[in-house]
């Protein structure tokens, strides 16, 4: 029987989602649901795996198999299921706080490790879900929430140079602002053999409604994407973090192709008592 092309609204689950009117995160979704359907993936060869925060909420909803772990969490639960299911196209949904602060370490070794995940960490520079803390990537002179009336005095977490310093083998920045602009990057992230990074834009509505203002202040990204990490780094730190677009990419040894558990857990487990 052929096979029905499914349309991005197929790929929302029942669940409504329950974000501020404006979140970005909506924006995020629909590019997600897109990229689904323009790469005709089945439902049941996606999983989405994330954490905990307004962010982390989305795979609730997409109707595809998924997983809302623990704060910080993410990635390590996403390398699980990805080394025992490779067949899987695995995506991991987060926000700044889930991804660099408690899950920061996580964030590390998920790059270096080039295990084929898609991570897509929407950043609002703030803890939205609990109400509007500083995060690793606010401003250290953002002064809204009552934790730090004369804000952090703390320089900010760069996700791109530390990805890049990390291993990563594929690094985009995208604005929920730019839907279509997303959802290419989507596309290039989901078929990129190695751990891809996409640094979303993500607005707090609610809590950084200053961010309203991105949408006049994104631009393209200066560079090409390049494959040549001290020119990448170069660009990165010479961009103001609101550049748009593909920044890195290289093809490496991708981990699970290299080392790959081949028995069923019972003969792994056998093997490990021998
Ligand atoms: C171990 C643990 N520590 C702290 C929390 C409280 N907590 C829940 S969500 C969150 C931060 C969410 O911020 P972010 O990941 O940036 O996502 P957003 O809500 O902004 O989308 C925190 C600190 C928790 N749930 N578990
Ligand atoms: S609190 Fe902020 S991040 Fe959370 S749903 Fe509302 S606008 Fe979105």
């Amino acid at each position: 029987m052929p096979t029905i092309a499914l349309k991005a609204k197929d790929y929302k689950s029942v669940i409504k989602p329950i974000w501020c009117p404006g979140c970005g995160h909506f924006a995020v979704l629909a590019a997600i649901t897109r990229a689904l359907a323009y790469l005709e993936l089945p439902k049941e060869q996606v999983a989405l795996i994330s954490g905990i925060g307004c962010s982390s909420r989305l795979p609730a909803y997409v109707d595809s198999y998924g997983f809302h772990g623990l704060h910080g969490r993410a990635l390590p639960l996403a390398t699980g299921l990805k080394v025992a299911r490779p067949d899987l196209n695995v995506l991991v949904t987060g926000g700044d706080g889930d991804g660099f602060s408690i899950g920061g370490n996580h964030f590390l070794h998920a790059c270096r490790r080039n295990i084929d995940l898609t991570y897509i960490a929407m950043d609002n520079r703030v803890y939205g879900m609990t109400k509007g803390q500083a995060s690793p990537t606010t401003a250290p002179d953002w002064a809204e929430s009552k934790m730090t009336p004369h804000g952090t005095g703390v320089r900010r977490f760069q996700p791109a140079a530390i990805a890049l310093a990390a291993g990563a083998t594929f690094i985009a920045r995208g604005f929920s602002g730019d839907p279509k602009g997303l959802t290419r990057m989507l596309v290039e992230a989901i078929t990129h053999p190695g751990f891809s990074f996409l640094h979303v834009l993500s607005p707090c509505i609610t809590f950084r409604p200053d961010q309203r203002s991105w949408k006049s202040e994104v631009h393209a990204f200066a560079a090409e994407p390049c494959n040549e990490p001290i020119e990448a780094a170069r660009q990165i730190h010479a961009d103001d973090g609101l550049g748009l677009g593909i920044i890195y990419a290289e093809h490496l040894p991708v981990w699970p192709s290299l080392y790959q558990a081949t028995g069923s857990l019972a003969e792994i487990e056998t093997e490990c008592l021998i």
